[in-house]
């Protein structure tokens, strides 16, 4: 009865381990967040744990009230997130030949299209032709909780009038409350976009 054996051994061993409740959630180790029930410190505050910093209590926002972000309270209403690329850095050859974007040498005509959660449409910024390309528009605006729960699916494009597109890169990126707090995020798609900056930034409205 050797697996018995053993098997009572490590019921015996488990027996003896220290209890392992939750740990103290207090202003002092929680100083940047608020605490949830469970006393887990939460930095970066969202609708099912939303609070200040000092280690107060997080709340959870009640249904049709959303944690205002700026204010750290749940309050009454709809949040919507727009979601706008902003920069990138795109490199100057395309992996693996190291061959021009372009062949007349000229920097990549870089678009982002972006499929967002719930959005209905693909959204699509102007071209900016460049290594270090721009945008300020092109981007979609969503109700917040959906970022949450789908990632956003991504496509940096090189736009060639004559010959198919450049794809640069593609990533799909979950959105973190991290990033909502931070009212941003920098993307790397490997080998070919060093950077690609998405700005976050959020509308309020009452239901
Ligand atoms: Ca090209
Ligand atoms: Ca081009």
């Amino acid at each position: 009865m050797k697996t018995l054996g053993t098997l009572l051994f490590a019921l015996s061993f488990a027996l003896f381990l220290p209890s392992c409740g939750p740990s103290e959630c207090t202003p002092e180790n929680c100083a940047n967040g608020c605490c949830t029930a469970q006393a887990e410190c939460i930095r970066y505050p969202s609708d099912t744990a939303c609070g200040p910093g000092g280690g107060s209590a997080c709340e959870v926002c009640a249904d049709g009230n959303v944690c205002h972000l700026g204010k750290t309270v749940c309050i009454p209403g709809v949040m919507r997130t727009r979601v706008q690329p902003l920069e990138a850095s795109v490199v100057s050859f395309q992996p693996p030949d190291d061959e021009e974007w372009d062949s007349d040498g000229s920097p990549p005509d870089v678009v982002v299209e972006m499929r967002c959660p719930s959005a209905p449409e693909l959204s699509r910024t102007p071209e900016s032709t460049s290594f270090n390309p721009i945008w300020s528009t092109g981007g979609c605006e969503v109700i917040t909780s959906n970022l949450l729960k789908n990632p956003l699916e991504i496509a940096v494009i090189d736009v060639d009038p004559f010959t198919l597109d450049d794809t640069i890169g593609t990533i799909n990126y979950q959105v973190t409350p991290e990033d909502l707090n931070l009212g941003g995020v920098e993307l790397t798609i490997p080998e070919t976009v060093i950077s690609l900056y998405i700005d976050l930034s959020h509308t309020y409205s009452e239901m």
